[in-house]
């Protein structure tokens, strides 16, 4: 993916939403397209999650996403879904979360494949920021007498592709913490050997939280104590995110888990030169979404430098014997969601 430097403006201009009257029709399209860009969760990544519903007198006659990285695009897909389903998509509305494509990168342009496919009307959700398509796809569907309507649930696309904007802005991933805590607050049982105090079913969805994730950051003294995996076992998944264990005093021991189980670590000894720093790196390796798990120390630094985006509080309702108290300042975070996972009740705190 080619990503360069482009004024701000020019990012801003790109795409600006049509001021629209949208009907009920139109969102139940749109949210369609949303729901099924899901399907490619954890599969696309540098990619962004996208999906299409294609319209044709009031009905949905196909639907596509992008379902894994060198897979087709939404559009692409969707067009495919129609023919397979005999339909004829001469005439037909798409309904896209994400600008169309007009590049040969890994499939040709979707811009092409809508024309061929004789799509007289795009409905798009958000604009492309990769500098390749920025209003391109647009301009040229428009050019080529397609009636393009932009922003339509534009703020919903944007949550779910958010990690791949961020990255697309910034060059850095989108940081998230998880932490888990006893009813008290305490992140630790000193009392104890390690090991977690979660339910089984929370892990669950910890795994679940890992696989979206490119990678997951711990520091050393997390490594000596838990001697942890970090990987993802109790769901699905074809690919493990990338380990980083920040180690500038080359602490952990040459026998940990995370050197030795074939999966790959970044071990940042000497070679760390700070979070930014590091934080540019993993930009750079196409890393949209860092997960940092631990320890309090760590995090605290995360946090205190502002580097922080989302921060997870996975709050068990056990308590420690001998707890590790740890305050976490999150002073411009609000509180965005709370669910369960398992047995723990989790708040999810967003800038
Ligand atoms: C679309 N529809 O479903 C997606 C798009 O390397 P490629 O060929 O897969 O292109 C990746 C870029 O295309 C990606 O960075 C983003 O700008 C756009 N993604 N575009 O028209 C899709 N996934
Ligand atoms: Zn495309």
């Amino acid at each position: 993916m080619l990503l360069s430097l482009v004024a701000d403006e020019l990012m801003s201009n790109a795409f600006s939403a049509t001021t629209m009257d949208w009907s009920a029709k139109q969102h139940e399209y749109m949210q369609r397209a949303i729901e099924v860009a899901e399907k490619g969760r954890g599969q696309v990544r540098p990619n962004p999650l996208v999906g299409c519903i294609l319209v044709k007198d009031g009905e949905v006659i196909a639907e596509g996403w992008h379902d894994h990285l060198g897979g087709l695009h939404a559009e692409q897909m969707a067009i495919h879904d129609a023919e397979e389903k005999g339909h004829n998509t001469n005439g037909a509305t798409a309904y896209v979360t994400l600008e169309p494509c007009n590049h040969f990168g890994r499939t040709p342009p979707c811009t092409e494949a809508l024309l061929w496919a004789g799509i007289s009307k795009v409905v798009i959700a958000h604009g492309d920021p990769n500098p390749i398509v920025r209003g391109i796809g647009i301009s040229v569907l428009e050019n080529a007498g397609i009636d393009v309507e932009t922003g339509l649930l534009e703020e919903s696309a944007a949550t779910q592709m958010r990690e791949f904007l961020h990255w697309c802005e910034n060059r850095r991933p989108y940081v998230t913490v998880k932490v888990a805590v006893d009813v008290n607050g305490s992140v630790d049982d000193l009392s104890k050997d390690a090991g977690r105090f979660t339910s089984e079913d929370c892990l669950k969805e910890v795994h679940r939280l890992r696989k979206d994730c490119c990678a997951i950051l711990v520091g050393a003294n997390t490594v000596i104590r838990d001697n942890p995996s970090l990987t993802v076992r109790l769901i699905e998944t074809e690919k493990q995110p990338l380990r980083i264990v920040i180690d500038p005093n080359n602490k952990i021991k040459s026998n940990s888990k995370v050197l030795n189980d074939g999966h790959k670590t970044k071990h940042l000894t000497d070679d760390f030169r700070g979070l930014e720093a590091m934080l540019d790196m993993l930009g750079d390796l196409e890393i949209q979404r860092l997960l940092v798990e631990g320890g309090p120390s760590t995090i605290t630094k995360f946090l205190d430098q502002g580097l922080v985006d989302e921060f997870i509080l996975v709050q068990s309702n056990i308590t420690h014997e001998s707890p590790k108290l740890s305050s976490f300042d999150l002073t411009g975070f609000t509180k965005s969601v709370e669910t369960v996972w398992g047995e723990e009740k989790v708040t999810i705190y967003t800038r």
